[in-house]
């Protein structure tokens, strides 16, 4: 069967309005140094406009967690030091994107620490020997069977490496721009 639907009338003198975001794009802080410290740890996140805040794993007590910046070809060394619940369990941090040895990638299942506990990882940042190319990664909670509970709960945050090359990019205003 086919029916013709005929709609009257006009549009009531609408005009459409631009959305306006509630809160600011959060903006975590960036990290610069060659050693870098990230504590991992419960905290209380603005992730809805209004009433209370959310509480969350973080890296750093932000979420995302804190913004690590570096130039290409300079080791860079990061430390996570577990102070979430013990029954939380292992975590594995794992830097997506980069080069760098299978010990220092975040294995799923060994290489875990936990409560109490920190790891470093060590990341050269090259490729084959020389420095890498400029990238937007980010790093992540990988373990075994809990990956998707530890993103969910908060534990992610970005990881930028710059080179001479590429021009320098950065999160602003909720879009990447050139800030160079
Ligand atoms: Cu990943």
């Amino acid at each position: 069967m086919i029916g013709q639907l005929t709609v009257e009338g006009d549009g009531g003198g609408g005009h459409p309005v631009p959305l306006k975001f509630e809160q600011p794009l959060a903006t975590p802080k960036v990290l610069t140094g060659s050693h870098v410290n990230i504590p991992v740890e419960q905290a209380k996140v603005r992730m809805l406009p209004y009433g209370p805040r959310t509480k969350m794993w973080t890296y750093g007590g932000s979420y995302p967690g804190p913004t690590i910046r570096r130039p290409a070809g300079h080791d860079t060394k990061v430390t996570f030091t577990d102070h979430l619940p013990v029954s939380v369990g292992g975590l594995s941090v794992h830097f997506h994107g980069d080069h760098h040895t299978s010990a220092d990638d975040g294995q799923p299942a060994s290489h875990l620490f936990t409560h109490g506990q920190h790891r470093t990882y060590d990341y050269p940042l090259t490729d084959n020997g020389k420095s890498e190319r400029a990238a937007f990664d980010f790093y992540h909670d990988h373990r075994m069977g809990e990956t998707s509970r530890n993103n969910w709960y908060g534990l992610q945050g970005m990881f930028l490496t710059d080179d001479n090359r590429t021009p320098k990019l950065g999160p602003a205003d909720g879009q990447l721009r050139r800030a160079a």
